[in-house]
């Protein structure tokens, strides 16, 4: 596969636990995918401490880490790998901003979340972030390697 493809860029994208007990997931899926971003890989998992620790190990010091490991942890997290043109940065454009009373509505936490404690998605910040984190919550054979059937009215 060539990975200086602009179009085969990857980011993570996890539905967190507030996101799949609300229903969420399907609607998550449908905007990524009504984009026209390619879906490589998902799963529904209850994800271990040590690795939502490791996850946001960069976050270690902040006054709510100890509070977001639990909350991720307090349920099943669909995980997700989309690829597409410019996806790290789209994704969390289709996101919205991380504080829900900044997200601006038609994004998803814009349209279905109020606190940042509870904002229902995570997307990767940049692409040696989604790097980590596709390797961290998925093995190599989990990705799906395929292409749409005519990727003309895509690109
Ligand atoms: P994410 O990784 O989830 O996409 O969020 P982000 O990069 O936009 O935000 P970041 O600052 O990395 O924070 C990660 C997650 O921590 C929770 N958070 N809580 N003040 C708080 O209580 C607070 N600040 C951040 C959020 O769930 C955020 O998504």
């Amino acid at each position: 596969k060539n990975m200086t493809d602009p179009k085969a860029e990857r980011t993570f994208i996890a539905i967190k636990p507030d996101g799949v007990q609300r229903g969420l997931i399907g609607d998550i899926i449908k905007r990524f995918e009504q984009k026209g971003y390619k879906l490589v890989a998902g799963k529904l998992m209850w994800a271990p401490k040590e690795l939502l620790m490791n996850h946001y190990k960069d976050l270690a010091d902040k006054p709510f880490y100890n509070g977001l490991v639990a909350y991720m942890a307090s349920g099943p997290v669909f995980a997700m790998v989309w690829e597409g043109k410019a996806v790290v940065a789209t994704g969390r454009k289709i996101l919205g901003a991380t504080n829900p009373l900044d997200s601006a509505p038609g994004t998803i936490r814009g349209d279905y979340c109020i606190d940042v404690g509870r904002n229902i998605c995570h997307g990767s910040d940049a692409v040696e972030t989604a790097q980590r984190e596709i390797a961290l919550w998925f093995k190599d054979d989990e990705l799906n390697d395929y292409e749409f059937a005519d990727k003309k009215w895509i690109y």
